[in-house]
C-alpha cells in the first residue's frame, strides 16, 4: 500500500503541536508505519531539499530544519500522498484553507510547521532518506473498518 514520508518541523515540535498533527492522520484512517524525534544535521537538511538547491530561500530553509529536533513519520494508506497533502494544506499559510494543518497553525511560509511528500516517487526515495533503518510493518485490526 502507497506510503508517505510527513515530518513534523521544529516549529511544530516547539509549539506542542505533534499530538495534534498525529491524530489528523491517525483519525483519517492512515496508519503509521515509522515515528522519532531527531535533530537533523546540515547534510541531511540538505539532502531532502536537494531540489531546491538553487532557490533564494534555501539556506533559510535548511537553517530552520536543522535549529530544533523534527517528528520523522511514515503512513500508509490509500492515496496517502495526495491525501496526506490535502491533510496538510498549501505551501504558503496565507492560501491554505482553515481546517489544513498550516491553514490552522502556521502564518509565514517559512515557518509552515509540516512537510510531506509530493508524489509517490519523492515518497520513496525521502522515506530512505529519513528511515534507513526501515520501518514496522503492522495489520491494523481496525483495516476491514476503514476499508471495504
Ligand atoms: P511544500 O513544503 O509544500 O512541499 P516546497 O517543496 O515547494 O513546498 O518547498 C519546501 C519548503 O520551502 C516549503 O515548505 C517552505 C519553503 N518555501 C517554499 N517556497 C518558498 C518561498 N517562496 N519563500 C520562502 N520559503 C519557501
Ligand atoms: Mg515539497
Amino acid at each position: 500500500m502507497e506510503q508517505t514520508y510527513i515530518m513534523i518541523k521544529p516549529d511544530g515540535v516547539q509549539r506542542g503541536l505533534v499530538g495534534n498533527i498525529i491524530s489528523r492522520f491517525e483519525q483519517k484512517g492512515f496508519f503509521l508505519r515509522g515515528l522519532k524525534i531527531i535533530t537533523v544535521d546540515r547534510a541531511l537538511a540538505e539532502k531532502h531539499y536537494a531540489d531546491l538547491s538553487a532557490k533564494p530561500f534555501f539556506n533559510g530553509l535548511v537553517d530552520y530544519i536543522i535549529s530544533g529536533p523534527v517528528v520523522a513519520m511514515v503512513w500508509e494508506g490509500k492515496g496517502v500522498v495526495t491525501t496526506g497533502r490535502k491533510i496538510i494544506g498549501a505551501t504558503n499559510p496565507a492560501e491554505s484553507a482553515p481546517g489544513t494543518i498550516r491553514g490552522d497553525f502556521a502564518i509565514d511560509i517559512g515557518r509552515n510547521v509540516i512537510h510531506g511528500s509530493d508524489s509517490v516517487e519523492s515518497a520513496r526515495k525521502e522515506i530512505a532518506l529519513w528511515f534507513p533503518e526501515g520501518t514496522v510493518n503492522w495489520q491494523s485490526n481496525a483495516h476491514p473498518w476503514i476499508y471495504e
